[in-house]
């Protein structure tokens, strides 16, 4: 279902003008509030009304992830505190955390947008959400949870964490949809399988999965073990939370962008240049309606490419296809650019492992070596080490063929990967720069 019909299906033309003056007024207000988008603006010598067109959007200067780090903790926000009523902050593991806030009509506008992306995503009042996104700083739990009051569902704020009561409610409320990020679904099968609960005998329509990269390989894993139509949701704090974009379960072909409260943009990242529609490249975000914490051309490191295609949802919104990787968790193995999701593909093509993996990167005699430590499934499993060892080598044969590096790949026994309660980690880069 379309829960905001009006938007969602918009024809460009009308879109494109509520876009150049929210744009406008998004940029007035940050000129006159955030001192930090003042002095990058009389930097490039521009001012905010020197942008008439949405192609003039690109005479702004780029928002970094430093920018924001720059200013920690308020300093970006353009109202004062005594109008914020909520704050969020990014987890902070690769450096000081990002805070942003949000006014009681962000906290209104985030969770419109959320309800859009649950009912997208299959749900709609009378379902029940088993909500397992992390509530706390991350955006994930509550972020969902004010989506699903807002459309009217039941909301089961479970959060992530203690998987056995989790399978307990799962079997005994039965709810009909489950969010979560993917890694912790696979545990939370897992889990379930261990306690004889089987997902056959559950009441799941729909999981809206994200907060980090996976695969089409991985989709088709979720639906199976949870038996379940597997959505993929996408949203970053600094830009809002979850919510900035998802895929329609009826084409579950790339992610709605919500358009009119952001613009999207690819850029190359090396040279900053903007990209045409189908290209890869960096996602880049203005945000047209926040308050608290606007953004302006913020750079987000995900690779990503837009499609501007009609979908057959009926929503005329921009899609993006799956994010890729980062632009800037990239690994560059003796100087071969290789994403983590490209790795995961290759051992989700082979039967014998489980979707539990985490890359290791070391620095040996100054060369650069990769170990692939994935679990091998209870049917992958012998205490034959000449069996153990063959598969190995297959998967190591499998890497080099298809993405030109060379891993060594080192079989785990089952349940020997540390489970995440939400983002999994999937890379350790022992390498000193
Ligand atoms: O992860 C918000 C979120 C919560 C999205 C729940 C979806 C569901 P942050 O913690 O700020 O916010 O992390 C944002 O996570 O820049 C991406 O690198 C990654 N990410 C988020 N969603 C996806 C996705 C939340 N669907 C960062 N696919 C982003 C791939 C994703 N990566």
């Amino acid at each position: 279902m379309i829960h905001d019909i009006e938007y969602e299906t918009m024809p460009r033309e009308a879109l494109e003008s509520i876009q150049l003056r929210r744009l406008q007024t998004t940029l007035e207000r940050v000129y006159a509030s955030v001192p930090f988008y003042r002095k990058k603006f009389k930097e490039a010598g521009i001012v905010p009304g020197d942008i008439q067109t949405l192609e003039d959007l690109r005479k702004i200067p780029f928002t970094t992830k430093q920018d924001l780090r720059d200013n920690y903790p308020f300093n970006m926000f353009a109202v004062p505190m005594d109008n914020v009523v909520r704050i969020h902050a990014s987890s902070g593991t690769t450096g000081q955390p990002t805070v942003v806030g949000y006014t009681a009509r962000d906290v209104k506008t985030w969770s419109t947008l959320m309800a859009r992306s649950l009912a997208a995503g299959g749900a709609g009042r009378g379902d029940i959400i088993h909500n397992a996104y992390g509530y706390g700083l991350f955006t994930g739990g509550l972020g969902v949870h004010y989506g699903a009051e807002c459309l009217g569902a039941s909301v089961i704020p479970v959060s992530g964490g203690n998987t056995k009561r989790q399978v307990v409610i799962m079997r005994d409320f039965k709810p009909t949809i489950i969010t979560a990020t993917p890694s912790y679904a696979l545990h939370l099968a897992e889990v379930a399988e261990e306690m004889g609960v089987s997902f056959e005998s559950l009441n799941f329509k729909f999981g809206v999965f994200g907060a980090e990269p996976w695969s089409e390989q991985m989709r088709l894993e979720i639906e199976r073990k949870l038996n379940l139509v597997a959505v993929d949701i996408y949203g970053l704090s600094e830009v809002m939370g979850p919510g900035v974009a998802i895929e329609c379960h009826e084409a579950k072909k790339g992610l709605h962008v919500f358009e009119d409260h952001f613009i999207p943009e690819i850029v190359d990242p090396k040279t900053l240049e903007p990209l045409p529609y189908g290209s890869a490249g960096e996602l880049v975000f203005t945000s047209l309606t926040k308050e608290a914490f606007p953004v302006i051309r913020y750079r987000t490191r995900d690779i990503t490419s837009l499609n501007p295609e009609p979908c057959i949802c009926g929503r005329t919104l921009v899609r993006m296809n799956r994010v890729t990787g980062r632009s800037d968790d990239m690994l560059i193995i003796r100087g071969v650019n290789v994403f983590p999701s490209q790795i995961e593909s290759v051992l989700m093509d082979i039967e014998e492992v489980e979707p539990h993996y985490q890359l290791v990167v070391d620095r040996e005699d100054n060369l650069d070596v990769l170990t692939v430590n994935v679990e091998v499934g209870e049917r992958g499993f012998t205490d034959e080490v000449k069996g153990l060892q063959r598969l190995e080598r297959r998967i190591s044969k499998n890497i080099k063929e298809l993405l030109g590096v060379s891993a060594k790949v080192k079989l785990v026994e089952p349940k020997g990967i540390e489970r995440s309660q939400g983002k999994a980690v999937r890379v350790v880069d022992n390498r000193k720069i």
